[in-house]
């Protein structure tokens, strides 16, 4: 393993490089595993940051779902190596998957910038690609998904279909964590999502969710300044429905209090080809949305 710096993207080698650096480290505050394997057998790397305190809530975040979003995974990493640096500090526990869609991330770098989907081949059709986060299990097909293997937007052939989005669904059956939010990181557009997605329909508790939101988006622009202005709201109203996406599996099926898409920067200028400059602002909205719902947590 090796350190990690933010003036410029990484390739996954690197990114997983960094995460067995830290666990190698500092074995005592963080622990690396792999939770699957990629279509094309690349690891899903998740690290787990604890201090080991007794009774504290857990945090899942999650990056590079999108496989343009480099965005993501950059902030992701960077949140990465806050909370390993002040991991006296910590009040709960993350476990941090910052490149959903290793295979995807890759082909970014190497074929083609804009690819969104990951990398499987569908049968009897040209095309290639799922989008991962119309294929969790919840509401699965419908508004804002496509059954056309060709479409951005394709949901695949059935929830939990891809091997990326079954290994997260694997992962939280088997913990024992006590996750009280999810956080996944998205670009762009600088919106605070919640649920739901798959409608313009909203949970029970969408006040306490737009609450924080509302805190997360203050806490941004505290952290940034004039540029750093996000938007909090319902998914399907505030952006678009989508069905089938992973924060509303994880409201639903997970009954995860705190589910949030969190779409960086930027509003458009550059969208998903943000410049490598722009990373370091970024990630510390980023943050400060993490430390806004840890505190959201712990008071639950
Ligand atoms: O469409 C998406 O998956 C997300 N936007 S993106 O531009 N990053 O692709 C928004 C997802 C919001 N959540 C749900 N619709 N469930
Ligand atoms: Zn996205």
């Amino acid at each position: 393993g090796h350190r990690m710096e933010w003036s410029s993207y990484h390739r996954l080698e690197d990114i997983h490089g960094y995460m067995d650096y830290l666990a190698e480290t500092f074995p005592d505050v963080c622990s690396v595993v792999s939770i699957g394997n990629s279509v094309e057998g690349r690891p899903l790397k998740v690290i787990r940051i604890s201090n080991g305190k007794a009774n504290a809530p857990a945090l899942w975040i999650d990056g590079g779902i999108h496989a343009r979003e480099w965005i993501s995974p950059a902030a992701v990493t960077y949140i990465i190596n806050h909370l390993v640096e002040n991991s006296e500090d910590l009040e709960a526990d993350y476990y941090i998957l910052p490149v959903a869609n290793p295979d995807g991330y890759e082909y970014t770098f190497t074929r083609d910038r804009l690819w969104r989907k990951n990398r499987k081949r569908s049968v009897g059709s040209p095309c290639t690609g799922v989008d991962l986060n119309r294929n969790f299990g919840y509401r699965w097909g419908g508004l804002g998904t496509s059954k056309d293997p060709c479409r951005e937007i394709y949901a695949g052939s059935g929830p939990f279909s891809e091997p990326e989005t079954n290994a997260i669904r694997y992962f939280f059956e088997a913990s024992a964590a006590n996750f009280k939010a999810y956080l996944t990181f998205h670009s762009y557009g600088q919106y605070i999502l919640y649920p739901w997605g798959y409608d313009k329909r909203v949970p029970p508790d969408y006040a306490d969710l737009e609450m924080v939101g509302k805190q997360v988006a203050a806490a941004i622009k505290k952290a940034g300044g004039a540029n750093s202005v996000y938007t909090v709201g319902n998914s399907a109203t505030t952006l678009y429905a989508a069905s089938g996406g992973s924060d509303d599996w994880a409201k639903a099926i997970l009954k995860i209090k705190y589910a949030y898409t969190i779409e960086l920067r930027d509003t458009g200028k550059y969208g998903f080809v943000l410049p490598a400059r722009y990373i370091t602002p970024t990630a510390k909205e980023a943050l400060a949305a993490v430390m806004v719902v840890t505190e959201a947590c712990k008071s639950l």
